[in-house]
C-alpha cells in the first residue's frame, strides 16, 4: 500500500551496526582463547577465498577502543557484536578463561561510557573445536547442555549491563552450510544429518532463552534469522505453490519453531516421506515453547524467486557465487517442489544477491502478520568492492543508495504497523566475509588490508560513515 504520510521512527530507536567475533576480532590464539571450528576449517586448503582467515581480521581485539571511538563519533545508538565461545570457555565447557570475560566486559563498559547500547550475539558460528571433536558439536543433543552452560556464564557476567541479546545467529545458514552444502564447518553434505543438527540447535536455543528468563529478567532476547522472502516467478498457480513451499521449507521451518514451538506440517510430512525427518523426543516441543523469544531478529539481504519444478527437475546444487563475478549463480531446487529463478525486476550485486528494499518491507510485514512479534533488524547491508582513493577516501555512494532505500522501507513498514526495535547495518568496520575474503566489503569504516597483505589495518571513514551519522542524528528523517 501507499501512504500519504509516513510515521516517524520510534523514540529510542536502536540505530546500530553489527559485527561477529571471528570476522572482526583477530587475536585467534591470544590470552588463553581456545580454537574454534573456523580457526581450523579456514586453514584447510580450498575452503575460503584466497585461503583468507580470521587470524588477524580487523584486529578489533587490540583496537576496540579506536573502533568504539569511531562509533561514538558517528553517534551510533547500538553496536551488535558476538562473543567467541572459545574465548570464554577454551574447551567449550568447564574451565573459564577470565581474560576472555575481561575483554568483553571492557568492551561493554567502553560502549556504555559512550552511550552506545551493546547487543550481544551469543553464537555467531565459531563453535569451540573441542566440542566438535568430542561429540560432533550440533550433531549431538549434548550441545544444548554446553550451550546453556556457556550462555549462563555470559548472562551472569554481562546481564547486569546488557539488555539486548541474540541467541543464535542464522541457524538456517550455519546449519545449512555446515551440513547440507558442506561449505562451512564441519563440511558435511547430508540432509538427514542437517535436519537433526538443526533440531539440536533449536534445543540449545530454547535452553538458553529459558535460562535468560531466570538470570536477566528485564532483558530481551531473540534469535537472528536469515530471512529471504520467497516470491513466485509468475501468477501461475503452480508457481505460487512453489513459492509457498519455499517459504515453508526455508523459513517457517525455523521461525515457526522459534515463535510457536511447532514444525510446519507439509514440510515435516515431506521429510517423513523421505525418511529424513528429525527425531523429536517427548518434551522437545514443550521446551521450544518455553524458549519463545521477545523479538525476531531479522538479517535481511535479499529476496528469492521460485517457480514450479517437475519431479525430474533441478536438484539441490551445492554451490553459491563466491567469485564476485555477476551472473555466475545457477538455479537450484528440490525436484517436485520448487526451483529458484531470476527476477527480471531486480538488480543484483556482483555476488548475485538481489537488491530489493521493498522485500525488506515484505519480510517485516510477514513476520508481524504471522508471529505478532516485535522485530529487531540485526543485519542489512551491501557487500561491494570498495576503492580507497589517493586522498584516503572511499566514495561508496552505491552503499548509501542501498541503505537509504532499505531504511525508507523500514519506515514504510513502521507506518504499516510493524513494531520495529532497531536497525543494525552489516557491518560497522570492514571485516572478513566467511567465504569471500576481504574484497567483499560492507563497512562504514574501511580497513586497509587485503587477503594476503595486512598493510597497516588503518581505519578510514567512508562517505557512508558521514551519511549514516546524519541519519541517526535526525532519527531517520534525513536520508
Ligand atoms: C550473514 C552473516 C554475517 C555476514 C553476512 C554477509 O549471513 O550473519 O556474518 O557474513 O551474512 O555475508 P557474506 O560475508 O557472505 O557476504
Amino acid at each position: 500500500m501507499f501512504h500519504e504520510e509516513l510515521k516517524p521512527f520510534p523514540e529510542h530507536f536502536l540505530w546500530g551496526s553489527a559485527s561477529a567475533a571471528y570476522q572482526v576480532e583477530g587475536a585467534w590464539d591470544s590470552d588463553g582463547k581456545g580454537l574454534s571450528v573456523w580457526d581450523i576449517y579456514a586453514k584447510l586448503p580450498g575452503t575460503t577465498f584466497k585461503d583468507s582467515n580470521g587470524d588477524v581480521a580487523a584486529d578489533h581485539y587490540n583496537r576496540y577502543k579506536e573502533d568504539v571511538a569511531l562509533m561514538a563519533e558517528m553517534g551510533l545508538k547500538a553496536y551488535r557484536f558476538s562473543i567467541a565461545w572459545a574465548r570464554i570457555l577454551p574447551e567449550g565447557r568447564g574451565k573459564v578463561n577470565e581474560a576472555g570475560i575481561r575483554f568483553y566486559s571492557d568492551l561493554i563498559d567502553e560502549l556504555l561510557s559512550k552511550g552506545i547500547e551493546p547487543v550481544i550475539t551469543l553464537y555467531h558460528w565459531d563453535l569451540p573445536q573441542a566440542l566438535l571433536d568430542e561429540y560432533g558439536g550440533f550433531e549431538s543433543r549434548r550441545i544444548a547442555d554446553d550451550f546453556d552452560e556457556y550462555a549462563r556464564i555470559c548472562f551472569r557476567s554481562f546481564g547486569d549491563r546488557v539488555r539486548y541479546w541474540v541467541s543464535l545467529n542464522e541457524q538456517n545458514i550455519f546449519i545449512g552450510f555446515g551440513y547440507m552444502t558442506g561449505m562451512h564447518p564441519p563440511g558435511v553434505k547430508d540432509k538427514k544429518r542437517m535436519l537433526q543438527a538443526n533440531h539440536n540447535a533449536f534445543l540449545a536455543n530454547a535452553r538458553a532463552i529459558r535460562s535468560f528468563r531466570e538470570l536477566v529478567p528485564n532483558g530481551k532476547i531473540g534469535p537472528s534469522f536469515a530471512y529471504s522472502p520467497a516470491y513466485p516467478r509468475t501468477s501461475k498457480p503452480e508457481d505460487i505453490l512453489a513459492s509457498e513451499d519455499a517459504e515453508e521449507i526455508l523459513s517457517h521451518w525455523w521461525m515457526d519453531v522459534y515463535a510457536w514451538g511447532t514444525y510446519p506440517k507439509a514440510a515435516m510430512d515431506l521429510y517423513r516421506s523421505q525418511g529424513i525427518a528429525p527425531e523429536v523426543l517427548p518434551g522437545d516441543l514443550e521446551l521450544f515453547r518455553e524458549g519463545k523469544p521477545d523479538f525476531m531478529g531479522l538479517n535481511y539481504y535479499q529476496t528469492t524467486t521460485y517457480e514450479a519444478n517437475p519431479l525430474d527437475g533441478v536438484g539441490e546444487k551445492l554451490e553459491m557465487n563466491t567469485t564476485g563475478e555477476k551472473g555466475t549463480s545457477k538455479s537450484t531446487g528440490i525436484p517436485g517442489v520448487y526451483r529458484t529463478s531470476a527476477n527480471d525486476y531486480l538488480e543484483r550485486t556482483n555476488w548475485d544477491w538481489t537488491i530489493d528494499p521493498e522485500g525488506l518491507r515484505v519480510a517485516l510485514r510477514r513476520i508481524t502478520g504471522r508471529y505478532n512479534l516485535p522485530v529487531l533488524i540485526t543485519e542489512n547491508g551491501l557487500g561491494e568492492y570498495d576503492k580507497l582513493t589517493g586522498d584516503d577516501k572511499v566514495h561508496d555512494d552505491y552503499r548509501i543508495g542501498y541503505l537509504k532505500a532499505h531504511i525508507l522501507a523500514c519506515r514504510e513498514a513502521v507506518t504499516d504497523g510493524v513494531e520495529l526495535l532497531g536497525y543494525c547495518t552489516w557491518s560497522f568496520t570492514d571485516l572478513l566475509s566467511w567465504l569471500n575474503g576481504y574484497q567483499k566489503r560492507y563497512g562504514f569504516v574501511y580497513i586497509n588490508r587485503e587477503e594476503t597483505d595486512l598493510k597497516d589495518l588503518r581505519r578510514v571513514r567512508k562517505d557512508s560513515f558521514h551519511w549514516y551519522r546524519r541519519v541517526i542524528e535526525s532519527n531517520g528523517e534525513e536520508l
